[in-house]
């Protein structure tokens, strides 16, 4: 008879009701705080490193914008093209969303809290065209950056005026920036001008300079 817990015997009898029992507590969820649930255990994509303090990232060009002189235009392929000065889009239906925030250089910040006009409340609005497959997103110091259309239909994309219930600084993208969740950071244009619409995909600046096209965190889609 093994006495070694392969299964056979006294001891392999016990530790297999001593798996059962933890299997069914595993079932019922039990010991469970709600913070250590599955989802927590995927939070960090593989390759990352979580930080505390949120760090800066740019082309070394900071357009300085005054909320006065701010306005989105929103063209391209829609039937509404709409254009909001900063009065004008604080009248919008606002969300707040808390995500967290993946760079491709390794960082990722937890729980960001937005406060700005959901992705969803602007295609409502704009009304795209079925033919508008992409996104192309314009910013001030000339950077550009493109999602599919179905990256930007997901619930938790914002165009942001406010992080952590302040304004959003001049370094992070203020006044308005666009934050897509799901896609690593580089696709969130900071000091955003124009969302435009189009048939068409629209490589940005960092996907014609050796960034992948898409941008999933959890599939490393991080260099084409
Ligand atoms: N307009 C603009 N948006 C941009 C960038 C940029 O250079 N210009 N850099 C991108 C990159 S690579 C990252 S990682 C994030 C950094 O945002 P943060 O500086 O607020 O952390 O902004 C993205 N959006
Ligand atoms: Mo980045």
């Amino acid at each position: 008879m093994s006495e070694d817990g392969s299964g056979e015997g006294l001891i392999g009898r016990i530790k297999e009701k001593l798996i059962r029992t933890k299997q069914k507590t595993a079932a019922e969820g039990r010991h469970l705080t709600g913070a250590l649930d599955e989802a927590h255990a995927r939070r960090l994509p593989p390759g990352q490193n979580l930080v505390k303090k949120w760090p800066v990232l740019d082309l070394g060009i900071q357009p300085d914008i005054p909320k006065q002189e701010w306005s989105l235009e929103v063209t391209g392929l829609v039937a509404n093209p709409a254009s909001w000065n900063f009065e004008d889009f604080l009248k919008l239906p606002q969300s707040q969303f808390t995500s967290d925030i993946h760079c491709v250089t390794t960082w990722s910040l937890y729980d960001n809290r937005w406060d700005g006009v959901a992705a969803r409340t602007i295609l409502e609005l704009v009304q795209p065209r079925p033919e508008a497959r992409h996104v192309i997103f314009h910013a001030h110091d000339g950077y550009t950056t493109n999602i599919r259309r179905e990256v930007f239909e997901e619930p938790d994309v914002i165009i942001a005026h406010s992080w952590e219930g302040k304004p959003l600084t001049r370094e992070h993208g203020g006044p308005v920036r666009a934050v897509v969740p799901k896609w690593y950071f580089w696709k969130s244009a900071k000091w955003l001008r124009t969302i435009e619409f189009s048939d068409v995909d629209k490589p940005g600046f960092w996907e014609q300079n050796g960034y992948h096209n898409e941008a999933d965190p959890w599939k490393e889609e991080r260099y084409s």
